[in-house]
């Protein structure tokens, strides 16, 4: 038969696909991941978010395949019948011998179909299914890891759902991370005539080896793979992801740093790199985010003014608000670095005498008992206080003129005068909101013991650390991730190990700045894509050919010229970043994973799907210029502070609405999407392909 062609071309740096008649009627696409509904790490955002594209591109022939979780099952998934008759009987074969399947529509954007395995019910095939895993790998399981064992239970079931399905239709199917790499092993063990293709997030070795604090990047190649990993106890591991990858007819990683650590760690080139996006929502007001910003900081300035009561000697207008937030990996994610040079900001500040203070909050989850008792009372205190104001303001609000004597009765001032009494605290201002499990031997805690910020009143740079995930029902902090990052001003990633880092990418579309690294996938795409990411409000630290004293020196150098920037500057500042949006949509990212899977197509049936030469995509070219109010000289643009006179006016927010270089930049600055190298949507682009 005539083999469809696959093809790509590129203009302006772009990639544009020539795709012609994509049977997708014909196809079947899986989807397989540990963190299908099940929130973990960052896997979960990627397979979260692209689920909208990839349902628009696929309709009902996309499926994701999880593992079940009763509690992500009720609280995530509509249950229904699958649409599609053959896989329908491959679920009921596996339900026959008694293995559990579930099935429904994902309750998130796109609401693609889910298909989620009970590992547990399943568990008693274990011993069998380890043993035939040992004759097609030799890769033996040891009984305690129960990941491990998990991976093989689920993985079994994937390749046997798999299995199932006769030659028709064609199955691309897609995993990711080594939990889900055995049902790859097995699939192509068993020759099943499936397209793969495995992606990974992050090496195993490569985590492990950055987390001792090895020099990693410069010694690639020095590494004994093999030994590193059994030394660690992950050697069954290791190989089921090395496997995984040179089992796959395509295999991608997250970013062009991670491919080069592939290389290395797991013996393999990638085929594609394919970077990670996010779900774009623009505000039909330009500004909406600033007002955002603006609302959300407001919360996060209620919170400070309990948490530092009786210390509260700050003017809140003149404090910024940092983060860092993620995995607790303290030196992987930078944390150890940021701290350092919190240290050597707050130096900077005293002794230029600034007045300016910094509030940097860590929240990276840890083992805690609850919150501690001391921040707790901090926002009772605050709430008693509010609520004596307000009761003294509610006669003006009902427009009377007010009588002194009567605002307050004997009892107000009564419990006013105990409430001011009680704000006289004798003890500093908690650096952590939670009593933590092992308080002396957490790093942050230690290190912050080391360098000595313990929120003392003459300190200009405060700390709190907040180890859980933050919530909107939270007593404390009651604000989502999302609102709290909106308050902000500065995310601060200076990680170490990033093989892409969602933190700044999220920071970046919701029009907060942030500091990344050379060592991040994220960092490296915005320097290949941005002329000046500084001033656009991406901070990138090189922590790859700099020494870790330098790379801290130069982002306390960031920290500081930050502080040193206007509130004018800082509104200018956040409308640059909030334009880098478009860059980081599925829309346009997604193209690197259809190109995955053509990729994979043409491999496996070469005779039905066939790729023209130009592939693979490129992106070299395209890049956001600089600002056209920055100034050229690259040494006044490392502050990459937005154009600022002497003697404006700093308060004079008013007029970022005007604001004239945004507007010119708009007309400049072609979006990805404007360059008229992308189509508009992928139902246009695919309508094609259907019926
Ligand atoms: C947004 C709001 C302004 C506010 C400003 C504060 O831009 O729209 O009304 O003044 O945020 O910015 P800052 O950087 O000082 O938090
Ligand atoms: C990994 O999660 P992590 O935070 O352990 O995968 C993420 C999604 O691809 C990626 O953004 C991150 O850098 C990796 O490290």
């Amino acid at each position: 038969p005539l083999a469809r062609s696959l093809s790509m071309t590129s203009l302006n740096g772009l990639p544009q696909w020539e795709d012609e008649d994509l049977p997708v009627e014909d196809l079947l696409l899986f989807e397989v991941s540990w963190e299908v509904t099940n929130k973990v790490g960052g896997i979960y955002t990627v397979i979260q978010t692209k689920a909208k594209i990839t349902a628009d591109e696929w309709g009902e022939n996309y499926f994701l395949i999880g593992p079940y979780f009763e509690h992500n099952m009720k609280t995530q998934v509509e249950a229904c019948e699958s649409p599609n008759p053959a896989l329908k009987k491959a679920m009921d074969t596996i339900k026959g011998q008694g293995c559990q399947v579930f099935f429904g529509r994902w309750l998130i954007e796109g609401t693609p179909y889910v298909l989620l395995f009970d590992i547990g019910s399943a568990a008693w095939n274990l011993d069998r299914w380890k043993g035939e895993f040992w004759d097609v790998s030799n890769i033996g399981i040891p009984f305690h890891d129960r990941e491990a064992n998990d991976a093989v239970i689920f993985g079994s079931l994937t390749a046997w759902f798999l299995k199932e399905f006769d030659d028709k239709p064609n199955i691309i199917a897609h995993f990711h991370e080594w939990q889900a790499g055995v049902g790859l092993i097995l699939s192509r063990s068993q020759k099943l005539p499936v397209a793969t293709i495995f992606t990974t997030h992050a090496t195993l070795l490569g985590r492990y080896l950055c987390a001792a604090s090895i020099d990693f990047y410069n010694n690639l190649d020095q590494f004994d793979i093999d030994k590193e990993a059994g030394e660690r106890q992950i050697y069954h591991r290791y190989c089921m992801e090395r496997a995984s990858v040179h089992c796959a007819h395509v295999f991608t990683t997250v970013s062009q740093i991670t491919a080069i650590e592939a290389e290395h760690m797991l013996k393999r080139n990638p085929d594609v790199a394919t970077p990670n996006g996010l779900n774009i929502k623009k505000f039909s007001a330009m500004h909406e985010f600033q007002n955002l910003h603006s609302m959300y900081k407001a919360r996060i300035q209620e919170f400070i003014r309990g948490h530092f009561y009786g210390h509260l000697d700050f003017s809140l207008e003149k404090t910024l608000f940092f983060f860092i937030a993620g995995r607790y990996e303290f030196s992987n994610k930078g944390a150890d670095m940021f701290l350092e040079a919190l240290s050597r900001l707050n130096f900077l500040l005293r002794v230029h005498k600034s007045d300016v203070t910094v509030v940097v909050f860590f929240i990276m989850p840890a083992k805690t008992n609850n919150f501690n008792v001391e921040s707790l009372k901090g926002q009772a205190v605050r709430k008693q206080l509010c609520h004596l104001v307000k009761q003294a303001l509610y006669c003006l609000y009902r427009g009377e003129i007010p009588d002194l004597n009567k605002i307050l009765d004997r009892d107000d001032i009564t419990i006013m005068k105990r409430a001011i009494f009680s704000t006289q605290r004798h003890c500093l201002p908690p650096v952590t909101t939670h009593n933590m499990t092992d308080d002396g031997n957490d790093p942050i805690l230690n290190t912050i013991r080391r360098i000595g910020l313990f929120n003392n009143r003459t300190d200009r740079v405060k700390v709190i650390l907040h180890p859980e995930f933050l919530s909107s029902t939270s007593p404390l902090l009651p604000l989502d991730y999302e609102e709290f990052v909106r308050g902000c001003h500065l995310g601060v990633f200076p990680s170490y190990y990033e093989p892409w880092g969602y933190t700044p990418a999220e920071c970046t579309v919701m029009g907060i700045p942030s500091v990344t690294t050379n060592l991040s996938g994220f960092g490296c795409f915005m320097q290949e894509h941005v002329a000046d990411p500084a001033a656009y409000g991406i901070y990138i630290v090189d922590r790859r050919f700099r020494s870790p004293d330098e790379s801290c020196n130069q982002l306390t150098q960031i920290l500081y010229g930050f502080c040193q920037q206007s509130r004018r500057q800082r509104i200018i500042q956040r409308n640059r970043t909030e334009r880098l949006s478009d860059l980081l949509d599925w829309r346009y990212l997604g193209r690197y994973y259809m190109h995955a899977r053509h990729l994979a197509l043409s491999r496996t049936f070469p005779d039905k799907f066939e790729m023209e030469p130009s592939a693979p995509p490129k992106t070299e070219g395209f890049r956001f210029p600089r600002p056209s109010s920055v100034p050229p000289s690259p040494s006044v643009s490392q502050h990459s502070s937005p154009h600022h006179s002497e003697g404006e006016d700093e308060d004079d927010d008013e007029r970022y609405d005007e604001d004239e270089e945004a507007e010119r930049d708009r007309q400049n600055i072609k979006s990805p999407f404007s360059l008229g190298v992308l189509p508009q949507g992928n139902k246009q682009q695919h309508g094609e392909y259907r019926n």
